[in-house]
């Protein structure tokens, strides 16, 4: 066999060209590029690497403006590919590597696949065989792209590069660089936990599913959807299985949890069984284990990933989310289930015409604050976008005035990033997304405080030609933490937008104004300010035959946001305090807390 003679940086581009995924008998690459910023400790690598082989390896380089960014951009769009596909991302040592350690969380928390090269430093320390660093290339390469494409195992896998490393020389195996498909599993249910679910559906009066994320990356949409409406099922939704089935689905019930919808979390305080699929149940899907209340309900995990299969004191059922509903339709129609009776159907038709009632009333402007409500631009928005574009958000108020009031109409038409619920996902996640799929329109909500913290890569969209519409919600800052802190007792205290006020020595003075459409446009993109409907209307037509991409800034109220249905998160107020707002609040918490179902664990 013969061998060929590459640094490690070449090797590495040569490795990852020709690392391929198969499912369902399709295949592709798995990875379309690398995104980084340069540094010493990358440059004479991985930089020279790419820059020589770049081309003839169809391994394209992309420069981000921050290694966080570049992670989260990358997680985005194995999101929208259903990890499928996905970015490496490089950096220099030190700043740059610590840099990405946020996007790499992110990632692992939503089980995301990105391939991370931190740079790091020299290796050549005696007596540090360098030899031996080659030789676990040979081994972590490919271990890499095993976790990478295994999708309970999934998220940021990082082999740092010593700079030294990078560029030196190695006669490598050819059989190193030879294609390599990996197959991306369907783990199909076993027999008899299959039968014992079986009998569980068969048995329940009032069941609810639990739809996660999983359902999507599975593809099992039409599986759902023939489950459910087979035998009168009920869909709840979490943010990454929203969509799953449109929102106009007569199945599907709207969110679940703490920032769920009035249907869906009333069906799943009385339900009897509650099958998750796909879902991590964090605590916002739980309601911090209040949202399930009746205590004979039997639960079911169907998950690729043990660990979430168990949780709740589940039935676990280890498998994919497409095979494991259809082997139970299968299984189920043999046995001649009928289903759910006609009263639990009427009851799930009820509330959910109630809570579609509900979530028209909050998208609807009413004139009653100064500038537009949240709830009604989200409204706005999506009526203008329609319910096929995909709508990116992570963090602030937006998620859960999003879950409740979006309206997506296929998959993909709604992208949260809540496991991590990183505040600077959205804008390099919009661009992922769009990379991921140009021809569908993307629109990015983002709160202010949010946009300050992150905003760079609309350089990065404008030096792509990446055309995204980010719409900005300004309301004066962190007005989502603001309401938390004045639910656990604390008055406004450093999270509105401010000044400092001379006579009282905090930031109690007006509030900053900040013009962000003039500094999206400082940074290339298209700006826009509009304050009303069809303001906000004409904006969005005209970011549509833009050339470029465009942010729209919105001035909402700060102080009205879709109100809560039912839901609960566990933030515990300070247990002793002189403020009698704070004591008023804990005592409100030992009521809640009393809720909480401490056996599903
Ligand atoms: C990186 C990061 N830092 C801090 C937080 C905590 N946090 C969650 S939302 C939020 C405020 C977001 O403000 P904004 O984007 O203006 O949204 P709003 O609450 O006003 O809707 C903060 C500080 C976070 N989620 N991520
Ligand atoms: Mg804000």
């Amino acid at each position: 066999m013969g061998t060929v003679r590459l640094t490690v940086g070449q090797a590495i581009v040569r490795f990852m060209a020709e690392q391929y995924v198969e499912r369902d008998g399709v295949q592709n690459r798995f990875i379309a590029g690398v995104w980084g910023i340069f540094g010493h400790g990358n440059v004479a690598g991985l930089g020279q690497a790419l820059e020589e082989l770049g081309d003839e390896c169809a391994m394209p380089y992309y420069r981000p403006q921050n290694e966080q960014a570049q992670v989260h951009l990358a997680s985005a769009y194995a999101k929208h590919k259903n990890r499928l596909q996905t970015f490496a991302c490089m950096s220099s040592i030190g700043p740059g590597a610590t840099n990405m350690i946020t996007g790499a969380a992110q990632a692992t928390v939503n089980r995301l696949p990105v391939l991370l090269f931190p740079s790091d430093y020299f290796a050549n320390r005696l007596p540090d065989p360098v030899l031996q660093q080659v030789e676990q290339l040979l081994s972590s390469l490919p271990e890499a792209f095993r976790v990478l494409t295994d999708p309970a195992a999934t998220g940021a896998v990082t082999i740092s590069l010593p700079e030294d490393v990078q560029s030196e020389v190695y006669d490598w195996p050819e059989r190193f660089f030879e294609r390599r498909v990996w197959h991306v599993g369907r783990p199909l249910p076993e027999a008899g936990p299959l039968a014992e679910v079986a009998a569980l559906v068969r048995a329940a009066k009032k069941p609810l599913i639990v739809a996660g994320g999983g359902a999507i990356y599975a593809g099992a949409e039409a599986a759902l959807d023939a489950f459910a409406t087979t035998f009168g099922v009920p869909v709840s939704e979490s943010q990454a299985g929203k969509g799953v089935l449109p929102w106009n689905h007569p199945m599907n019930v709207g969110p679940i949890g703490a920032n769920g919808g009035l249907a869906a979390n009333r069906l799943a305080r009385d339900a009897d069984l509650v099958i998750s699929i796909g879902s991590r149940l964090g605590d916002f899907v739980t309601a911090s284990k209040t949202q399930f209340q009746n205590e004979d309900a039997t639960f079911v995990g169907i998950n690729v990933n043990g660990f979430d299969a168990n949780k709740l004191r589940a039935v676990p059922l280890v498998a994919d989310a497409r095979e494991a509903l259809t082997a139970l339709t299968a299984a189920l129609t043999a046995a001649g289930h009928p289903g759910t009776d006609q009263a639990y159907r009427e009851r799930i038709a009820a509330l959910k015409a109630e809570w579609d009632a509900r979530v028209d009333f909050h998208r609807t402007p009413n004139g009653e604050t100064a500038d537009l409500a949240q709830p009604e631009v989200i409204g706005i928005v999506n009526d203008a976008v329609g319910g096929h574009a995909t709508v990116v958000c992570a963090a602030g108020s937006l998620p859960g005035d999003l879950l409740k009031l979006w309206r997506p109409e296929d998959s993909k038409a709604y992208h949260l990033e809540y496991g991590y619920s990183c505040m600077g996902y959205e804008i390099p996640a919009g661009i992922g997304i769009k990379m991921a799929e140009p021809g569908r329109e993307v629109v990015v909500a983002i709160g202010d405080g949010t946009y300050l913290m992150l905003n760079s890569e609309i350089v990065t969209a404008v030096a792509e030609g990446v055309k995204i519409t980010v719409v900005v919600f300004d309301n004066h800052g962190y007005q989502c933490i603001k309401d938390l802190a004045w639910n656990v007792g604390i008055p406004q205290f450093g999270n509105e937008l401010r000044f400092r006020e001379a006579s009282t020595g905090r930031l109690t003075g007006g509030y900053i104004p900040v013009d962000f459409a003039k500094h999206a446009e400082a940074m290339g993109a298209i700006g826009v300010t509009a304050r009303t409907e069809q303001e906000i209307r004409d904006a969005i037509a005209a970011a549509r035959t833009a050339d470029r991409m465009t942010v729209i800034h919105v001035h909402v109220s700060p102080d009205k946001r879709a109100p809560g249905y039912e839901g609960w998160w566990d933030v515990p107020p300070a247990e002793v305090s002189t403020s009698e707002t704070v004591k008023a609040a804990r005592a409100r918490y030992e009521q809640a807390v009393a809720l909480q179902r401490e056996e599903l664990a």
